[in-house]
């Protein structure tokens, strides 16, 4: 029998190797096992009330199943649909009220441990927000932004206030369909009421509030969340690092920070460099302190302080079998409960951090905000403690790969002007002379389900040559980091003519990683500023863009496919579809959306059909804006980009300013 590839990270593959050769079970094993349910899969079991669950399966079941209620298979598949959306927007939103209740705390000056790093984006964001900030104190204006963007989540009416960041069409949209989400709190709970027993039956209806609760997603609390932390700890700007399992050093102590939330793991990398730490690991017989991320908590500190990444969600059990783990530490989202029992067999403590999230046999030490460095110093000494029980059992893998991370809307922007002429202007010129023949988000989790990681980077490769620009986040970046992809030199190696000239004379790769999921919002901010710069659609909508999400697996994943559906993209997820038993669901997604909101959901298992779909959709935008047809090598007029020389000349002979990207 041929061997199955279970990862396409070649190191993966090789610790799965290990891990058979120890009889030690990973999630690529159980995902071997353990098959999907073949009803639930597709959408077709409703289990919301217990006269059921009830199976929607057959021959003609979209026309003659019925749930015992009479719930027709449309609703069914739309219902299940919609509680995706939800539960995804409530955790990226719970996660966003936090960071806005940190900002809180640090106005109110309840906690020493963080201060407001980067004032001038508090004065963009308070600028939005219309709130007053010449000649006030920093904290104060803090404040203001802080109880504003709470505001957000108990709002009853009105909307969001971030709404009006789109440009103007894209709200009209959302104005005509009722999808302008009021707040947060009260879409998800209005959502949910919709799609209990006996309420909203209507798919078309149903999925229009997978739109909107998926919109206070996007526009409320994953942008909400990219802006609080980018006040609290910097917005990112390139940084160097490096990605995969040999990040890890034998003779230091190696702690991991996996999950999603930034601020514990903020103040563990400034805890790990205190002396006094360093002394106690040294006593204990280490080199030092190694940190180490995983997941989207990675990605934070990644983007911000170049923290070294041990991958994405298929590599967190992985990690803990290079037996180099002496603490992992979790916060929320994404964690496998399979972690503390996998961290038995070595020597790895688990932690958990969070009320919201504990895990049988691990250990739990609960962060709170306003004694973030005492509860740091805790973790890090239980990590440098353990350190000495560290056995030689392991798969010991060394591969790890240079990047390049920290590319924020703002860092993008002056990257294509320098500080005094900022702007989208050279992006959209590139893309209206072919230079750049379309802009893909490539996001979403890497899953074991398919050999995790290959579908990421199947595609990045093969746009890439395609001249297709991509952003990056989550695990989609994690895929890419582990890969080598996060470097100038793919664009040299790989990269279309037209793509790689523009690379080239920036500096930058051809993969741009924005961040974690929550900064998908970001994407959403460039787009907006490419619409508004001109010469391409006035909406977010019609742009030569596409956002795929190839491995999916969190429900977070199709809040984010929806949010972007809804703003004008099309969106591309991989796997089984969870609409797939009802054609009229996908006719919805597919058909109806796109003549609503210019943006679509398909879900497409053939990569090279992925690719193929969006090559299609970015040359149908083209053509439709009346943009010079896409010609391999072949460009248009358009303005000279800015190479570093030049911008470093304009800013030398421009006087002092506060600008600091
Ligand atoms: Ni996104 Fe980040 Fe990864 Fe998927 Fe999970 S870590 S928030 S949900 S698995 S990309």
């Amino acid at each position: 029998m041929d061997k199955v590839i279970k990862s396409a990270n070649e190191a993966s593959e090789k610790i799965i190797e290990w891990s058979e050769s120890q009889k030690i079970e990973t999630c690529f094993d159980r995902a071997q096992k353990l098959k999907p349910c073949p009803i639930g899969v597709t959408g077709a079991c409703c289990k919301i009330c217990h006269i059921g669950p009830c199976r929607f399966v057959g021959q003609n079941a979209e026309e003659e199943a019925r749930g015992v209620c009479g719930a027709t298979l449309p609703t069914v598949a739309s219902r299940n649909f919609l509680r995706m959306a939800v539960a995804g927007t409530a955790a990226h939103s719970d996660h966003a009220r936090d960071m806005a209740f940190t900002l809180l705390a640090v106005a109110n000056g309840e906690t020493s441990d963080f201060k407001i790093t980067d004032v001038k984006k508090l004065y963009k964001i308070a600028g939005i927000l219309e709130i007053e900030f010449e000649g006030r104190t920093v904290n104060d204006v803090a404040r203001d932004v802080a109880m504003k963007l709470i505001e957000d989540f108990g709002r009853q009416k009105g909307v969001l206030n971030y709404i009006k960041r789109a440009p103007q069409k894209t709200q009209e949209r959302w104005k005509k369909w009722g999808i302008t989400p009021r707040g947060i709190d009260r879409e998800i709970a209005e959502a949910m009421h919709r799609t209990n027993m006996g309420v909203d039956h209507e798919p078309d209806n149903l999925l229009l509030s997978a739109l909107k609760v998926s919109l206070a997603d996007g526009w409320g609390g994953c942008m909400i969340s990219t802006d609080i932390t980018d006040i609290l700890f910097g917005t990112p700007r390139p940084v160097k690092a490096e990605a995969s399992f040999g990040i890890f050093k034998e003779d230091e102590v190696n702690l991991v920070v996996h999950g999603h939330e930034p601020t514990l793991a903020e103040i563990i990398v400034d805890v790990v460099n205190e002396p006094e730490m360093i002394e106690y690991a040294k006593s204990k017989g280490a080199k030092g302190i190694n940190l180490g991320g995983m997941c989207c908590t990675a990605n934070e500190v990644l983007m911000r302080h170049g923290i070294p990444t041990t991958g994405g969600f298929t590599n967190q059990e992985l990690a803990v079998l290079t037996g180099l783990v002496d603490a992992i530490t979790v916060d929320v989202q994404c964690i496998m409960p399979a972690l503390a029992e996998l961290s038995k067999k070595f020597h790895t403590k688990v932690i958990t951090t969070s009320h919201k999230a504990k895990m049988p046999g691990a250990t739990h030490i609960e962060y709170d905000e306003h004694k973030a460095r005492d509860i740091a110093r805790q973790i890090v000494r239980l990590a440098i403690d353990n350190f000495t029980n560290r056995k030689k059992e392991g798969s010991h893998i060394t591969e790890k790969f240079p990047l390049i991370a920290g590319f924020s809307h703002e860092y993008i922007e002056y990257m294509q002007g320098g500080r005094w002429r900022a702007s989208f202007r050279p992006l959209n010129d590139a893309i209206i002379a072919g230079r750049i023949r379309g802009v893909v988000g490539l996001a979403g989790c890497d899953n074991p389900r398919v050999p995790s990681q290959g579908l990421h980077r199947f595609l990045a490769v093969e746009l890439i040559k395609n001249d297709v620009l991509i952003v990056s986040t989550g695990c989609g970046s994690a895929a890419c980091g582990t890969a080598g992809y996060l470097t100038p030199e793919m664009a040299l190696e790989n990269a279309g003519p037209g793509l790689r000239e523009v690379c080239e004379a920036i500096g930058i790769p051809p993969i741009l990683h924005l961040g974690a999921c929550v900064d998908n919002s970001r994407i959403l901010t460039i787009a907006s500023a490419m619409a508004e710069e001109g010469g391409l659609s006035d909406e977010i909508g019609g742009m030569p863009a596409v956002g795929i999400a190839p491995e999916w697996m969190s429900e977070k994943a199709i809040a984010i496919g929806c949010y972007f559906a809804a703003s004008g993209v099309p969106v591309i997820f991989g796997g089984e579809s969870p609409v797939a038993a009802s054609e009229e669901v996908t006719r919805i997604m597919t058909e109806v959306w796109p003549e609503r909101f210019r943006g679509a959901l398909h879900f497409e298992q053939d990569p090279e059909k992925i690719l193929e779909l969006t090559l299609k959709y970015i040359d149908m935008a083209r053509e439709a804006l009346k943009l010079k047809k896409y010609e391999p090598g072949k460009f248009g007029a358009e303005r000279v980009l800015m190479d570093m020389a030049a911008r470093r000349e304009i800013e030398r002979s421009a006087k002092p300013h506060i600008g600091i990207y």
